[in-house]
C-alpha cells in the first residue's frame, strides 16, 4: 500500500473546531433535553443585511442572461480589486495598491492553506502563542515542523503573547529570514496591536529578513480610531508583509466564502524573486476563483449602503461582545478582548481550559472555546465568541452566573 505522509502523523490532535462539535454531540447524546447555546466557534449567525443580499440575488440573476453571464475569473473581479484598493487601502494619494496585487480567494483560511505552498516545509515560522490554529496546522502539513537549531520548538516556534507582555510578542524571537504570523485583533485573545506595535514589528522583520502574513479577518470590528486596520498603514510593510482578509465576520460571508489577500507587486524573496509572482503562480495553479455571485455580493458590501451595514453587523455582534465581557467581570473573571473584537478571553487561573471547558457545557450548557487549542499560553484561558442571537448570549449570561 501507499505509505502514509509524515507530516499527518505529525498533527498530533484532531483539529480544533470540529473536535468541540464532536464533544458538544457527545453532551448533547447524553442530555436530550438541554438546549446547549454555542459562544464556540467563531461561526456568524445573523441574516444577510437586505443592500449586500440584494447584490448577491443580483449577482445569481445576471448569470441567467446572455449579457451578464460569466465563466471562470481566475484572479477576481477588477472591478471589486479596484473597490477593495478603495475602500481598504487608500491613502492621501488614492487606492494604495494594483489590481494585480491583490488576490480575491474563497476566504481567509483557504488562502493562509495555500500560501504555506509558496513556503515551503524548510521555513521558519512563528506565530503568535495563542494563535488561529490554522498556521500551526497548515505548517505542519507542509512539513515544517521539522527541528531548527535555537528555535525550542521544533519547526515553528511559539512567541508567548500573555498579560505579562501585554499580549505583544517579545520581536526578539523572531527566527532570522523566516515567516511571522501575525493576527490582529487576535484570535483568540482579541489583543489589538497599535501603531507603535506595528511600528516594530515592521521595523524587526525588516532588519531580520522577516516576512510577516499579517490577518486582518477582524480589522473591521475595531472600533478604537488610533488603532491601524491593516499592517500597510505601516511605513516599510510593502518591503515585509502579505495581508490577508475576508468578508467573513465584517458581512456574514462565513457560508457565501469570499476573501483577498494583498501581496504587493515590489515584495522579494532573498534572491531578488518576486512573491508576487509567484503567489500568482501558486494561486492560479491551484485555485480555479471565487464564485461569481459572492464577488457581486461583495461589490455591494463596498458601496456605501453596504459599508453602512456591515459596520451595523460588526456593531451588533460588538454589543454581544460587551454583555459577555460584562457578564465575566461581575463574576470576577478576569478577561480581555471583546472591545475592538468579536472574542473574549478569559482567564481561569490554575485551570485546565478543556475542564473549564467542560464545566461550563455541564453546569450552563453553554459551549465555549478552550484557550489550549490555540497553543500552549492559552492554557488556562477559554475563548467567548460573540457570534450568536441576541437572544441567546443574554441567556447564555444569565446561565454563566451558575459558575
Ligand atoms: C471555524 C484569524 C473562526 N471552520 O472565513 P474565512 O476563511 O475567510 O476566515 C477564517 C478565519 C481566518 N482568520 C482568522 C479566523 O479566526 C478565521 C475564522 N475563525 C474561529 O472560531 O476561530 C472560525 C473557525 C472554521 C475554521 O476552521 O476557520
Amino acid at each position: 500500500m501507499l505509505k502514509r505522509n509524515p507530516c499527518m502523523a505529525n498533527i498530533k490532535a484532531g483539529y480544533l473546531f470540529p473536535e468541540i462539535a464532536k464533544r458538544r454531540r457527545e453532551y448533547e447524546a447524553a442530555h436530550p433535553e438541554a438546549r446547549v447555546i454555542s459562544l464556540g466557534v467563531g461561526n456568524t449567525t445573523e441574516p444577510l443585511l437586505p443592500h449586500i443580499d440584494a447584490g448577491l440575488v443580483e449577482g445569481a440573476r445576471r448569470l441567467g442572461t446572455a449579457e451578464g453571464y460569466s465563466g471562470y475569473q481566475d484572479e477576481g473581479l477588477l472591478s471589486l480589486r479596484e473597490k477593495i484598493s478603495q475602500v481598504f487601502y487608500r491613502n492621501a494619494a488614492g487606492p494604495a495598491f494594483g489590481a494585480d496585487e491583490l488576490f480575491i480567494s474563497d476566504g481567509a483560511k483557504c488562502d493562509i492553506g495555500r500560501l504555506q505552498l509558496l513556503f515551503g516545509a524548510k521555513v521558519r515560522a512563528a506565530v503568535q502563542d495563542p494563535s488561529y490554529p490554522v498556521y500551526v496546522d497548515g505548517s505542519v502539513l507542509i512539513g515544517a515542523a521539522g527541528a531548527w537549531e535555537g528555535s525550542g520548538y521544533g519547526g515553528i516556534s511559539y512567541l508567548p503573547c500573555t498579560a505579562e507582555n501585554n499580549y505583544f510578542p517579545d520581536l526578539s524571537k523572531l527566527p532570522v529570514n523566516g515567516l511571522f504570523y501575525f493576527c490582529s485583533p487576535n484570535n483568540p485573545t482579541g489583543a489589538t496591536a497599535n501603531r507603535e506595535q506595528l511600528e516594530a514589528l515592521v521595523k524587526t522583520a525588516l532588519e531580520k529578513g522577516v516576512l510577516i502574513v499579517y490577518d486582518a479577518a477582524y480589522a473591521e470590528y475595531i472600533r478604537d480610531p488610533a488603532l491601524p486596520k491593516s499592517i500597510f498603514e505601516i511605513e516599510g510593510a510593502r518591503d515585509c508583509a502579505i495581508e490577508v482578509n475576508s468578508f467573513s465576520k465584517p458581512a456574514g460571508f462565513t457560508g457565501v466564502r469570499l476573501g483577498w489577500t494583498v501581496v504587493p507587486r515590489g515584495l522579494k524573496y532573498a534572491d531578488g524573486e518576486s512573491v508576487n509572482a509567484d503567489w500568482a503562480r501558486v494561486a492560479g495553479t491551484i485555485f480555479n476563483g471565487a464564485s461569481n455571485i459572492a464577488q457581486a455580493g461583495a461589490l455591494a458590501a463596498l458601496d456605501e449602503q453596504g459599508i453602512a451595514e456591515m459596520r451595523e453587523l460588526c456593531d451588533f455582534y460588538l454589543g454581544n461582545a460587551a454583555l459577555i465581557r460584562g457578564c465575566l467581570q461581575k463574576l470576577g473573571i478576569s478577561c480581555v478582548g471583546g472591545d475592538n473584537s468579536p472574542y473574549v478571553w478569559a482567564h481561569f487561573p490554575g485551570r485546565d481550559s478543556w475542564d473549564v471547558f467542560g464545566e461550563i457545557l455541564e453546569k450552563c450548557q453553554v459551549l465555549s472555546t478552550p484557550g489550549a487549542g490555540f497553543g500552549p499560553a492559552g492554557q488556562s484561558f477559554i475563548r467567548f465568541s460573540a457570534f450568536g442571537h441576541r437572544q441567546d448570549v443574554e441567556e447564555a449570561v444569565k446561565r454563566l452566573s451558575k459558575l
